[in-house]
């Protein structure tokens, strides 16, 4: 392949402002299907868990053909807990797809993926979409866009962005927004022309930088990358090499191109291409595969820290291994030893007190989509209440903070501004227009942790919110979690829809009739600031008495469902998450009501 003839791009922007769904319409204009083929929407989404969610969580590569071009497209995702994965695909990538929805205009995860691609100094093409929107306002869009680069301090010749307007979803790319129809095509062009082939020697050593990663059943580890230098081949020796570290020789096995959404396997790759290659199965990203004579390991990627941290622990309920397949705390360590090889921004470490980790990442979705997968592939396990990650500077404590941006309906901003008050946020900027609020804040990533399900109650589930790493600063002081006690089972039982009826009257119950809790189990939220041991098995007493319809069909009010997300924020310091393929318990990390007493009354 002439490296020529190749564009390797990045196609970034904040969440939902259409990536994914370009790429379709990229793919689909290429030819690259048959005339009757039907393609799922959202391609690219292929995990389980994006199609259920409607988000894009793993950054994946692609290509397709234009004329004579091949181009690699590299889609990411714009949630910010998963902009780790933008910050190391952006090294396989020779300039960036900057999508801006032509309503919202730029939001936080724009500014952040922007800066990544303008401090590897990529040439960006400024993508407005969803120009078939009726909200659309394309000059302002372009316009505040314009002062993103500015305040980012981007050089002339990448501040002379060229821009180009489309509706990913009708299908169309104009120069001139003012036309709304037509093909892909001029995106094509653009691609071609504002983009440049890689650069990088053939005659040189082998360079490839390992940027992302991949797992192949029969193959094992796959090591995804672009060749900076020089040639791979099949079944020849190189070294693993990165900076500061002992090298290690391996042995190429495969040799994979990205066709589609697929991978062709090859003997022989040159500079320019991206490919994926096996034979390696420790290798890890950040480190470069190189040439045994000359090796020249590449600069690492340099990745922002995390910023909350949970525990997972294996499980110790007495309802232990009865669900799951991987319950020990070696199975534990290797597959989250796994995942860190694959997630850059994902640190795991073991807990000195006690068995189990300490895992940390760049928000509560990065770490509650990690706890689902794994409970989908039959794991179970613990994990206790996410905590931030504070930071000691000059005999200061930081703490790390978040720009957040709330977009809500006027008539609920009076309690959004109240929640976030509460929660140490600080009110930067308020924009009012036809009936809805934007509002800007900086907020202590601690005050966010449970943030969105309140949030989404207080709007009715019309707010949108977003919000992106802003930095360490000083720590803001005590935020108050929950304000409630709740309710735990006093003993191993099944729970009776009688005693059920009468403890609704102490709070919110989380379970229904006939489930089976143990003793110290949350099953309820209580209405009071304590908690409180309830049995939740107790019958109705037998009694000669029968008054007039007091038959065992009492009706119950619906009980609070939380999702695995809600979990992880309600649940307090002494308390633990229980996770298994089936279920999602919440329980006090000590059981016995006794013992939990002492255990307050000594601290
Ligand atoms: N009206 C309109 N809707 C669009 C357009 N492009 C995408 N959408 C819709 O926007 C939503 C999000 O699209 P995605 O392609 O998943 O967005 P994304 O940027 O990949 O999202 P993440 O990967 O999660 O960051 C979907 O409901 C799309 O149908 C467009 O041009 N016009
Ligand atoms: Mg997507």
């Amino acid at each position: 392949m002439e490296k020529e003839k190749i564009r390797n791009i990045a196609i970034i922007a904040h969440v939902d402002h259409g990536k994914t769904t370009l790429v379709d319409r990229l793919f689909a204009q290429s030819g690259m299907f048959r005339d009757n083929q039907v393609v799922e929407e959202r391609l690219m989404d292929s995990m389980d868990l994006e199609r259920e969610r409607g988000i894009t969580i793993a950054s994946k590569n692609g290509s397709f053909r234009y004329k004579d071009f091949l181009i690699n497209i590299i889609d990411t995702p714009g949630h910010a807990d998963f902009g780790g994965q933008v910050e190391r695909v952006l090294k396989m990538a020779d300039g960036v797809l900057l999508l801006v929805d032509a309503a919202e205009g730029p939001m936080p995860q724009t500014y952040f993926v922007l800066k990544k691609a303008l401090a590897l100094a990529l040439p960006v093409i400024v993508v407005v979409n969803k120009v078939d929107k009726p909200a659309a306002r394309c000059d302002w869009v372009v316009n505040e866009v314009f002062d993103l680069f500015v305040k980012l301090a981007a050089p002339d010749h990448i501040l002379d962005f060229p821009v180009i307007y489309t509706s990913a979803k009708e299908g169309y790319a104009t120069l001139d927004h003012t036309d709304r129809q037509g093909t892909m095509e001029p995106l094509f062009e653009l691609i071609i022309s504002a983009v440049p082939a890689p650069a990088g020697d053939l005659e040189g050593p082998l360079q490839m930088l390992v940027s992302s990663l991949d797992y192949s059943p029969f193959l094992g580890r796959l090591a995804i990358g672009k060749i900076t230098s020089g040639v791979l081949m099949l079944d020849r020796d190189v070294v693993v090499a990165k900076e500061g570290k002992d090298s290690y020789p391996a042995r190429i096995t495969k040799i994979y191109r990205f066709r589609g959404t697929e991978k062709v396997e090859t003997d022989k790759a040159s500079v320019g291409e991206i490919v994926a290659v096996a034979g390696m199965e420790s290798v890890t990203i950040g480190e470069t595969l190189t040439d045994p004579l000359t090796p020249v390991p590449l600069p690492g990627i340099a990745i922002d820290p995390p910023t909350v941290a949970m525990n997972f622990v294996p499980n110790d309920s007495p309802f232990y291994g009865r669900e799951g397949r991987f319950v020990t705390s070696r199975h534990l360590r290797e597959r989250l030893l796994r995942e860190t090889l694959s997630d850059v921004a994902l640190v795991v470490e073991d807990l000195e007190e006690s068995s189990g980790f300490r895992v940390s990442g760049r928000g509560e979705l990065h770490l509650s989509i990690l706890i689902e997968k794994m409970r989908r592939e039959g794991y179970e396990f613990q994990v206790t209440r996410p905590q931030v990650l504070y930071r000691e500077e000059d005999g200061v404590t930081l703490e790390p903070y978040e720009e957040l941006t709330v977009d809500v309906d006027e008539n609920y901003m009076g309690r959004v501004i109240e929640n976030l008050g509460s929660r140490k946020g600080m009110l930067l900027e308020m924009k009012q227009e036809n009936g809805m609020a934007r509002l800007r804040y900086k907020i202590p990533t601690r005050g966010l942790l449970g943030f969105r399900s309140e949030f989404l109650t207080e709007t009715r589930g019309m707010g949108v919110m977003n919000y992106v790493f802003h930095g360490f600063d000083r720590f803001a002081g005590e935020i108050k979690n929950r304000t409630k006690g709740v309710l735990i089972a006093m003993n191993e039982c099944t729970t009776v829809a009688y005693a059920l009826f009468n403890l609704q009257e102490r709070g919110r119950l989380f379970l229904g009739p006939g489930e089976r809790v143990y003793e110290g189990q949350i099953i309820g939220e209580h209405s009071r600031e304590t908690d409180l041991v309830v049995n939740p098995a107790k019958g109705k007493k037998l009694t000669n008495m029968r008054a007039a319809g007091s038959d065992d069909a009492v009706i119950l009010t619906p009980h609070v469902k939380m999702s695995l997300e809600e979990c992880i924020s309600y649940i307090n310091d002494d308390e633990l998450v229980e996770i298994t393929p089936i279920s999602i318990r919440l329980r006090k990390q000590i059981l016995a009501d006794l013992e939990r007493r002492r255990s307050k009354s000594a601290a």
